[in-house]
């Protein structure tokens, strides 16, 4: 039961699994495992594919035969693994140069090498199959809004992404670009907060339909937002084009926690809509374990976060099967056919009709809507005991 399979398509970045445990206040706590032990351990657990940044795989400073030999090497991990790399992305936010952002920099310099930087990056992820290629923008924002001005730090941005959306189509590339938000951390504002603002803003680029999103749970959650409304509206625009799974308490730091491990709730309406929906893309768990763990915890987290999600599927199927909760949604959505005339596209007529009918607006504020008792049988079911 809950064993992870490939048809799930749970995969995890590098930097997840191998995290060693640094924070802010904290220096590592677990010794670093390769690449290929990272593949190992993913496939282990059952994972079905690893994303990476470059310099996860690759190091900032490696030498182009230092860089083949690891490349060679991980391509063999995953074909000794069966693991696949669906994604892709780039690190413009550990290195110093990226201090001050990378696309978003004052330095043209700076803006120019990360153009530099990203291409190459591209490039890797393409050789190693990567079909989506995730930018966070974790170095793009202020501190004091004295430094930079935000319009021309979209006008950048727009700029980068415009200029790497037609290498990716002079290269041939079979690849789509999603863009991850965040309110803040590292950088004390990050511009385009939330996914809200990646959707705006993709449809002031010169290739929107090459360009998604990748909303992250904790991300929103920073915002004080409702996850599950950000995915929708992503998928409704045709723009979930990867997603980052994880946990994270309102009013917090980015937890990264494991999926599902603080909002039972919010995760299981977020699987129930994946599921509902048919979301094809990876199941993504961008988290890791705590800094209490070695890697026999680091691959309970793994197997935690790819288990709940099971586990709330399963829980998603109960609900979309509960004879009592579908009748009440079948009474909660009745329509007695009253405003059939007033539906769909204007036409004078129907604003005629609508203007001239009446309506018990008493009655139908009387209405009561069930919700507490809807509301209970999904928590009965989350508790198991339905
Ligand atoms: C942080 O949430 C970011 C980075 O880990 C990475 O660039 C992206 C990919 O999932 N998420
Ligand atoms: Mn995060
Ligand atoms: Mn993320």
């Amino acid at each position: 039961m809950y064993e992870p399979k490939p048809e799930h398509k749970f995969t995890f970045g590098l930097w997840t699994v191998g995290s060693v445990g640094r924070d802010p206040f904290g220096e590592p706590v677990r010794q670093p495992l390769s690449p290929v032990e990272l593949v190992h351990l993913l496939a282990e657990v059952g994972a079905y594919g690893v994303n990476f940044h470059d310099n996860d795989l690759v190091p900032i400073d490696a030498t182009p035969a230092e860089r083949d030999r690891i490349v060679a090497e991980f391509k063999k991990a995953l074909a000794e693994t069966g693991l696949v790399v669906p994604m892709a992305t780039t690190n413009l936010f550990s290195d110093p140069v990226f201090k001050d952002g990378a696309f978003t920099s004052n330095d043209p310099r700076v803006r120019a090498y990360a153009l530099q930087k990203t291409m190459r990056a591209i490039d890797l992820g393409v050789e190693l199959g990567a079909r989506v290629y995730v930018f966070w923008g974790g170095r793009e924002g202020v501190e004091t809004d004295a430094a930079k001005d935000p319009v021309e730090a979209i006008k950048r941005t727009r700029e980068a992404m415009n200029f790497l959306c037609e290498y990716v189509l002079d290269q041939g590339y079979d690849l789509k670009f999603a863009l991850e938000a965040k309110p803040n951390e590292p950088r004390g504002d990050i511009y385009n907060a939330t996914t809200g603002h990646m959707l705006a803003f993709i449809e002031t680029l010169d290739h929107p339909e090459m360009v998604g999103v990748n909303p992250e749970v904790a991300h929103e959650h920073m915002a004080g937002l409702n996850f599950l409304h950000a995915v929708a509206q992503a998928w409704e625009a045709g723009k979930l084009f990867h997603i980052d799974l994880n946990d994270q308490a309102f009013g917090r730091y980015d937890q990264d926690l494991r999926f599902g491990s603080h909002n039972i709730k919010s995760a299981f309406f977020l699987v129930k809509f994946l599921e509902d929906v048919g979301y094809e893309g990876s199941r993504h768990f961008d988290a890791h374990a705590y800094r209490t763990e070695d890697y026999e915890g680091v691959k309970d987290f793994a197997r935690g976060c790819m288990r709940t999600y099971l586990i709330l599927k399963e829980k998603a199927e109960q609900w979309n099967a509960d004879p009592e909760i579908q009748a009440l949604l079948a009474e909660i959505n009745a329509d007695d056919g009253s405003t059939d005339a007033f539906k769909g596209a204007y036409s004078a007529e129907k604003a005629a009709a609508l203007k001239a009918a009446s309506f018990d607006r008493v009655a139908l504020g009387r209405r009561g809507l069930a919700y507490e008792r809807l509301d209970q049988l999904t928590m009965e079911i989350l508790l198991g005991v339905r």
